[in-house]
């Protein structure tokens, strides 16, 4: 592998553990806590995890290690999408299994969820797992997004655990993975199949968090890499004095990233989806918000500004969601290929306007032609509109511009107004993980292999006091079933994770709520830069401001 000197020197840093792990292996032991409950549903989680609900959430301390001498052979899977320091978690794990036993093994199923269905995998070992140190990527084994959920894929888990005599799955994941890894875990129990299932808790989206789980990794690495991109546009948008920035960040389900951005590089407007969810905000309104803040900028700072726009936006939009729902009934089977044989888009939109209700009719025709088209090319293997598609930076800056032409006729605006665009998502998803997410993600991983070395099934690895130095990190773990309630998803009852939105009553929100005015109109840009590997504490080491935040 060719590498750069800065990789070199990543190999050589070595992972802070939490304290009570930095003893050895045989220094630590389990300090039970108290049985769990899920957040909601109890009754009706209990009856669907009969084997695993309700078990003592643990933590680990130092003390001698009472656990059970046996060969542990374990499987560890990455799931869904890249998260920097997912290499960092399979080496803990990997560290911890080889610290206990030198003929414990570790395989990696490749590509995701279908190399364990499909028994595709490789055995680590130290020159091999060496060059994946501190990297970013998912590179180590692969990931995919196949969901690992039915009886008949269980079965077919069991039978290759069987095989290889594995004892153990490491589910590395998000919401969904974690899920699915519970139900997993409670198959193995019903059948007394002897194998254990730890997950931990991975997505760069930063929405699987609850009181238990501080952050998901990658979260950290991902919005620092965002960050440093806007505050460089900030920065470039100061100095030109020419452009508005429209720049929408990864976050399908949750305005995390665009939050933790802007709380980092105070962008002169971040929409928050959940916010315009909850206002019930109109597209039009938020037209007009982004077009105060330009107007009254070309008043005073100048024409040019940056504006952060999450990449799930359009879905919190409550028309728009009922526009897409109309288009997807609108084209659902045989229709779509009816519509498709159209000639022109002139008879295309005839099709559409007798299709749509006067409601979401009057939506689309506001809409920029080019999103008009989007919305009917791309669709997802269930034939539903992929909305994170959707360029939402060019409808809300067409949107504006629009709005400001207007202003301009009624004499109200006089500035001018030239938007550039950006989508920053992949960027951030593979850079090198900060020491913050080397850190935790090493100890996640290390922490997982004593998880397993204590007998738990169905656990998630729980590293938490984050906002601490690591010394004082507390590591342990927790059932996932608490973690669970009951929702519709598809159709059905399906006893899920609940997805963490951004929380308008939240700290995080709270400061950028109070702040926002400001921003919008004065120039208050932050220019964070680059993510820093060397160097003092307080540059490397600290993690994000929505952390911090939550709990100061
Ligand atoms: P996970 O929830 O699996 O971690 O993935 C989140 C994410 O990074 C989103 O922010 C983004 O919308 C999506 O993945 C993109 O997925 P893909 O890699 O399939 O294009």
């Amino acid at each position: 592998m060719n590498v750069s000197s800065l990789q070199k020197a990543r190999y050589q840093y070595q992972p802070k553990l939490p304290g009570m792990l930095r003893n050895g292996i045989s220094e630590i032991c389990v300090k039970n806590g108290a049985p769990t409950q899920s957040v909601d549903d109890q009754e009706k989680i209990k009856a669907l995890f009969p084997n695993t609900y309700g078990k003592n959430e643990i933590t680990f301390q130092k003390g001698s290690n009472t656990s059970e001498a046996k060969k542990q052979v374990v499987g560890v899977i990455l799931s869904g999408g890249q998260a920097p320091g997912g290499h960092n978690v399979i080496c803990g794990l990997y560290d911890a299994l080889k610290a206990t036993d030198k003929d414990n093994v570790l395989y990696g199923f490749k590509g995701g969820p279908s190399g364990l269905l499909e028994d595709s995998y490789i055995i680590f070992d130290d020159e091999y797992i060496n060059q994946y140190r501190n990297t970013g990527g998912f590179d180590i084994i692969g990931s995919g997004r196949t969901k690992l959920e039915t009886e008949e894929q269980f079965a077919v888990v069991a039978d290759v655990c069987k095989k290889h005599g594995i004892t153990a799955i490491v589910i590395i994941g998000g919401d969904d993975s974690n899920t699915n890894a519970a139900v997993l875990a409670e198959y193995f129990a019903a059948h007394n199949s002897g194998v254990q299932v730890i997950g931990c808790p991975k997505t760069i989206d930063g929405d699987l968090k609850n009181e238990d789980i501080e952050c998901s990794f990658g979260f950290d690495t991902a919005t620092k890499t965002y960050s440093e991109i806007v505050g460089n546009i900030e920065r470039d948008a100061n100095s030109a004095k020419k452009y508005w920035h429209f720049v929408k960040v990864m976050g399908r389900s949750a305005s995390h990233v665009a939050l933790e951005t802007a709380l980092q590089t105070q962008p002169n407007i971040c929409l928050i989806g959940e916010e315009v969810a909850a206002k019930k905000m109109s597209l039009a309104q938020i037209t007009d918000y982004i077009a105060d803040s330009v107007a009254a900028r070309a008043e005073s700072a100048g024409n040019f500004g940056v504006a952060i726009i999450p990449e799930g936006i359009v879905e919190f939009v409550p028309e728009f969601s009922v526009l897409i729902a109309e288009i997807n009934e609108l084209l659902a089977g045989k229709k779509a290929d009816a519509f498709n044989e159209l000639p022109s888009w002139n008879e295309k939109y005839a099709f559409i306007k007798a299709g749509l209700t006067a409601e979401s009719m009057a939506v689309f025709e506001i809409l920029p032609q080019a999103i008009q088209q989007q919305l009917f090319l791309d669709r997802d293997p269930h034939g539903n509109v992929q909305v994170s598609l959707i360029e939402s930076e060019k409808l809300f800056s067409e949107m504006v511009k629009e709005n400001l032409a207007a202003r301009k006729a009624a004499g109200t605006y006089k500035g001018k107004f030239s938007p550039i665009h950006h989508f920053l998502g992949y960027e951030g998803r593979c850079a090198f993980p900060s020491n913050f997410d080397a850190d935790y993600c090493y100890s996640l991983g290390y922490n997982a292999f004593m998880l397993i070395q204590y007998g738990f099934n169905g656990y998630l690895s729980k590293v938490s006091n984050l906002s601490k130095p690591a010394e004082e990190w507390v590591a342990g773990g927790m059932p996932i079933t608490k973690m669970m309630n009951i929702e519709r998803r598809h159709g059905h009852d399906k006893p899920v994770i609940r997805k963490a939105l951004v929380e308008l009553d939240g700290k995080p929100f709270k400061f950028f709520e109070a702040n926002r005015e400001k921003w919008a109109v004065k120039t208050c840009y932050v220019y964070p830069g680059a993510i820093q590997y060397f160097g003092p504490s307080e540059v490397c080491d600290t993690t994000t401001k929505t952390l911090a935040l939550e709990k100061a």
